[in-house]
């Protein structure tokens, strides 16, 4: 397969040549599974594990290859394993934040788990049944945003709701300047809305509840059952975790399509709170204090939006606990990657007394 087919461009060429090594050649991840992964490149697709000097140098788990990562492989003929050296400095990444322990005081420690690399658009897959839910597609959107590919709302199952325009409506004030679009797999004209996301190179993710239907718009995508689809139990609307890997498929028209295991809840990591609750911030431009934190601040021009009913309850609850979020994210995510500079300083200096 040619590099291009797997979205390759001018920008991964530079970091390559700059970054590369003789005998190495670069590759796509296109599955990963615990530290196994699984790599597309112009030498077909080939089992791939990280090599010892990467694994040392690696502060956080962040920077361990990810589903659409770039990475630069040590040209290996022989054996059917190929060592991946390095990981191309990412475009973009769709992170969350996952809680990986807990400190001495017992409290979650969250870091940054990236879900996909390099992609243009994050496809926000909502289902118009009991799946549909302001609250989250605000969240979504926010962890789309930050990732730094363009998010777009798509609403699956339109055939199973009496009432679509209205749904769309609620979202499109939920989630300003964002595209929505209703979908269903019994009308498969209603994913022509979606061609001009798709064009060859582009890469796009899709994430959203287990259930949604992610692989079913993949499989009537690629025109062919390649990913696993599955039945969604009978009234409660939640599906099965079907899909329980990361996976990449290329469209027969040249774009990238990752798919994703549902998930029930992201944590944002590092949101952009600001563009999605942008009448929200416009009002704080108003407040009195400019350290306004609009919980019991006089003068507060937030609070006085919510008493007059401008601003709407759930939002602004939502906007709360997803702006305290980013602030508690961003101080557990320094510490933490102090601890694990210390830690490897300390290895590090204890290996050359060892010499
Ligand atoms: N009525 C209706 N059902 C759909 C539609 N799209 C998907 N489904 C059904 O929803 C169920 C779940 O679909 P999947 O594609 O496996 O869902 P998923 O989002 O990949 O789920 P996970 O892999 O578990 O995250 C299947 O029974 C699909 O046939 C649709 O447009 N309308
Ligand atoms: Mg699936
Ligand atoms: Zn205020």
């Amino acid at each position: 397969m040619k590099l291009e087919d797997l979205g390759w461009n001018a920008y991964f060429a530079e970091q390559f040549e700059k970054l590369k090594t003789e005998d190495s050649f670069a590759a796509r991840v296109s599955v990963v599974e615990k530290e196994a992964f699984i790599i597309s490149s112009e030498h077909g697709v080939q089992k791939a594990s990280v090599s010892g000097n990467f694994r040392f140098a690696a502060l956080v788990r962040s920077e361990f290859p990810a589903v659409g990562d770039w990475v630069i492989v040590r040209e290996n003929p022989v054996d059917d394993e190929q060592t991946i050296l390095a990981v191309l400095p990412r475009k973009t990444c769709f992170s969350r934040s996952a809680v990986t322990g807990k400190d001495r005081l017992g409290n979650a420690v969250m870091s940054e788990q990236v879900l996909a690399a390099n992609l243009d658009y994050v496809f926000v897959v909502m289902a118009l049944d009991n799946d549909f839910n302001l609250r989250r597609a605000e969240r979504y959107v926010i962890a789309a945003k930050s990732s730094g590919a363009e998010p777009v709302l798509i609403l699956s199952k339109a055939d199973i709701s009496p009432d679509v325009p209205s749904l769309i409506a609620q979202l499109e004030k939920a989630c300003p300047g964002v595209p929505i679009f209703a979908i269903s797999k019994f009308q498969t004209s209603t994913l022509e809305v979606l061609k001009p996301y798709l064009s060859k190179g582009k890469t796009v993710v899709l994430i959203g509840s287990s259930g949604v239907g992610k692989s079913t718009l993949i499989n009537l995508l690629l025109e062919s059952d390649q990913a696993k689809t599955g039945e969604s139990r009978v009234g409660d609307g939640k599906g099965r975790h079907t899909t329980t890997w990361r996976e990449l498929f290329v469209l027969p028209g040249g774009a990238v399509l990752i798919d994703n295991p549902g998930i029930r809840e992201i944590g944002v990591w590092t949101p952009s709170v600001e563009d999605t609750f942008a009448d929200i911030e416009a009002l704080a431009n108003e407040c009195r204090y400019s350290k306004c934190t609009h919980t019991k601040e006089p003068g507060c021009a937030v609070l006085a939006a919510l008493k007059s009913g401008k601003l709407e309850k759930k939002r602004y609850q939502n906007y709360q606990i997803l702006a305290q979020e980013a602030g508690l994210i961003r101080t557990q995510m320094s510490n933490k990657i102090r601890s694990k500079i210390h830690e490897k300083q300390r290895k590090q200096g204890n290996a050359k007394t060892r010499k």
